[in-house]
């Protein structure tokens, strides 16, 4: 599969869940801009047939290489990241995996019921990443316990396989250059942005500045015939600033990250 087919049909698996994307980028794009993806996130489950070792080489596959690793110790999450090895403009992949076991006993028993549906050969081609359900719907009371104890796992019980969120480079906007401007464009549009540790995550010298918004809400039936208004994925902005030997800083900030999961949270 090309690059391009790839990311066109992950961005309508997206939108179809986050409408705010097609709007805030119709929005860009009113003003003259070309809306470039700086990178794109996935969520995955460790320990299962879709963990981060079995998606890997769909991504290699793609003509992308692995270029750095994180950690998040308070969210149970070890991560990667990915950029193409010849198109420098294909957006880089940020792919992160829950470590079930490090969970209480009673999220990894739900987990665990989850993890058995997905068939051990459920990698085949790069279609799994859009393959959004993978198990059966939990019940409202299994999503819930899992929202006490970890937001990323209640978001991935619900959501499934897909893009998290898609992320606007600023470094190629004209006429918003700072992502001051990107944020206040967003507030005056009536967006809620994600407020965990300020609006901005990073710093210019730290050499990455992000901000995202709040993940859009959909209806959505539990198992039980509950219903629910749920978070489903959001937008990021991100500004890369130039590093003293003179290239654009192009990995990620684990400090950054560990704010930016906060945009799927149910409060
Ligand atoms: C990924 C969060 C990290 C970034 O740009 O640092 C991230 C996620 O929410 O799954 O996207
Ligand atoms: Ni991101």
């Amino acid at each position: 599969m090309q690059v391009n087919e790839f990311f066109a049909r992950l961005w309508d698996a997206y939108t179809e869940v986050t409408p705010q994307a097609k709007r805030i980028q119709a929005l860009f794009t009113a003003r003259g801009e070309a809306v470039i993806n700086d990178h794109v996130a996935f969520r995955t489950f460790a320990q299962s047939p879709i963990a981060l070792e079995k998606l890997e080489p769909q991504l290699t596959a793609l003509g992308y290489e692995a270029y750095g690793a994180f950690r998040f110790e308070n969210k149970h999450l070890r991560a990667r990241c990915y950029k193409h090895v010849s198109e420098a403009d294909a957006p880089k992949i940020f792919l992160s995996e829950l470590l079930i076991d490090e969970l209480p006993a009673n999220c990894q028993a739900i987990l665990h019921g989850l993890n058995k549906q997905i068939p051990a050969d459920a990698v085949k081609g790069p279609e799994i990443f859009w393959q959004k359900h993978l198990w059966d719907i939990p019940s409202e009371a299994d999503y819930l316990t899992l929202v006490e104890h970890s937001e990323y796992a209640a978001w991935l019980s619900t959501m499934g396989m897909q893009a998290n969120h898609f992320t606007v480079s600023i470094n190629h906007l004209e006429h918003y250059p700072t992502i001051e401007a990107v944020n206040q464009l967003l507030l005056d549009e009536g967006y809620a942005l994600n407020q965990v540790g300020g609006l901005v995550k990073g710093s210019p010298a730290l050499f990455l500045e992000q901000s995202s918004t709040m993940a859009d809400k959909i209806e959505f039936t539990f198992a039980d015939g509950a219903t629910r208004t749920i978070p489903s994925c959001f937008y990021e902005f991100a500004r890369r600033h130039e590093m003293p030997n003179g290239t654009l800083f192009d990995s990620f900030i684990e400090g950054n990250a560990d704010k930016i999961f906060d945009s799927t949270n149910t409060m």
